[in-house]
């Protein structure tokens, strides 16, 4: 019975959703972020707290202040939770009494020791939000707040969960457009002293060659160097983008419109550079199609993008059978969100750096105890949490200090 007063809770089940609550954030990044579509001062943050008959859980929405990135926006996610998404999810726990008449109807990942298995409460999520058209960001960060609070109650870490192989990953940051191409290799130099990895990167038409040439010169020629395009380019820059062949990249990431697949292949076909899809993969079934058509070669996982960290798994797993490597991409998440980044990112798939930077490279305080980059042989790495759940802490006095609204909540009727 769910509603029984007198049952006691399932140390490592929850039969019960009590409470949803979003609490929308303003947090000051320690330097503007410039892409190709726009400048960030403050990262708007947007966090799903779930309450639970057997505890809490926390996720992060990636969706930024205004639909450049993508579709999605941060007025925009928190309106459709509120109105659509968490009253469905919390209606149908009410139901659920952790019953597995609502396991998902496809496997979370084949064969033995699914992962969704033994995640049931989270792993019914995407399928209670599917009468929702899109709004993958949205839906993540509910999906992943569920799945903290699940794996907390049963004691184990996202890393467990997922199939970490690791304890530690390694680190990369994306750099921003600058003012000039000196100011550019003195945030790069900062950035290669403190240990990162693999440097990536944004460029746009008019910031290209002459910024990526001289951080190549600034590396040598072994320093690890990507770039990032955010869609900025049109087929007619094929060439352009084929002379990037010059500075021996690792990949170059979204030239091209998100839904613009066949000039991707082109460019593939054009120069000797992976190039890699970040906006234009969705999920399991985009990933897989790209990767056949030729459009793709290495692909940026982000699981705010792809519907949460259940679908992102299936990319990876995906990825790994067709032996394409994957990177965890980043979305100037707090520690919130990296915690579980990082986790994922300990999959035996993700071969490249991911933009799993340090916390101190977005924020003067994080939410969460602070990830620092390791030293010794650890320069330059992450360690991968292993506490319960997502393994951080919310600082919950500074959800409340930094708040920019009035937090929402949504509970059961
Ligand atoms: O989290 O370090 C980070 C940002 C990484 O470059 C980054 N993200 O297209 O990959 C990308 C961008 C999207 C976010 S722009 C605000
Ligand atoms: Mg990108």
């Amino acid at each position: 019975m769910p509603n029984d007063p007198n049952r006691t809770p399932a140390l490592d089940r929850i039969d019960r959703l009590e409470r949803i609550e979003l609490h929308r954030l303003e947090v000051p990044l320690v330097r503007p972020f410039e892409t190709s579509f726009g400048r960030e001062t403050v990262r708007e943050v947007l966090l799903v707290h779930v309450v639970t008959d057997s505890g809490e859980g926390w996720g992060e929405c990636v969706a930024g202040r205004d639909p450049f990135y993508s579709a999605e926006y941060v007025d925009g996610a928190a309106s459709v939770i509120e109105r659509y998404l968490a009253p469905a999810l919390i209606e149908t726990t009410g139901r659920r009494v952790g019953s597995a008449a609502d396991a998902p109807a496809e496997p979370v990942a084949e064969g033995p020791g699914s992962r969704g298995a033994s995640v049931p409460l989270a792993a019914s999520v995407a399928s209670t939000l599917s009468f929702v058209a899109g709004h993958r960001m949205a839906k993540a960060a509910l999906e992943t707040a569920v799945l903290d609070a699940e794996l907390r109650a049963q004691g184990r870490s996202m890393g467990e969960c997922f199939g970490a192989v690791r304890d530690w990953v390694d680190c990369g940051v994306s750099v921003g457009i600058a003012s000039s191409v000196d100011e550019l290799l003195d945030e790069v130099a900062g950035y290669v002293e403190e240990g990162y990895r693999r440097i990536k990167l944004k460029i746009k038409p008019g910031w290209d060659l002459v910024p990526v040439g001289a951080v190549r010169e600034l590396l040598g020629p072994h320093g690890m160097l990507q770039v990032d395009a955010n869609t900025a380019y049109t087929a007619d820059d094929i060439p352009l983008l084929a002379s990037l062949d010059l500075f021996d990249l690792l990949l170059i990431e979204q030239p091209f419109a998100e839904e613009d697949l066949a000039t991707h292949v082109r460019l593939a076909e054009a120069c000797d550079t992976p190039v890699c899809l970040d906006e234009s993969i969705l999920d399991r079934t985009t990933a897989i199609d790209a990767i056949d058509r030729g459009a793709t070669s290495i692909v940026n996982i982000k699981p705010g993008r792809m519907g949460g960290y259940l679908e992102a798994l299936r990319v990876h797993d995906a990825c790994r059978a067709l032996d394409v490597p994957v990177w965890c991409g980043g979305m100037l998440e707090t520690g919130v969100g990296r915690a579980a980044n990082v986790a994922l990112a300990a999959l035996p798939g993700f071969l490249l750096p991911g933009d799993t930077s340090a916390s101190s490279r977005y924020f003067a305080e994080d939410l969460t105890e602070p990830f620092v980059l390791g030293s010794g042989e650890h320069r330059g790495q992450l360690r991968v949490p292993d506490a319960p759940g997502s393994g951080v802490t919310v600082r919950e006095e500074l959800v409340r200090a930094w708040a920019s609204a009035a937090p929402v909540v949504i509970t059961a009727r």
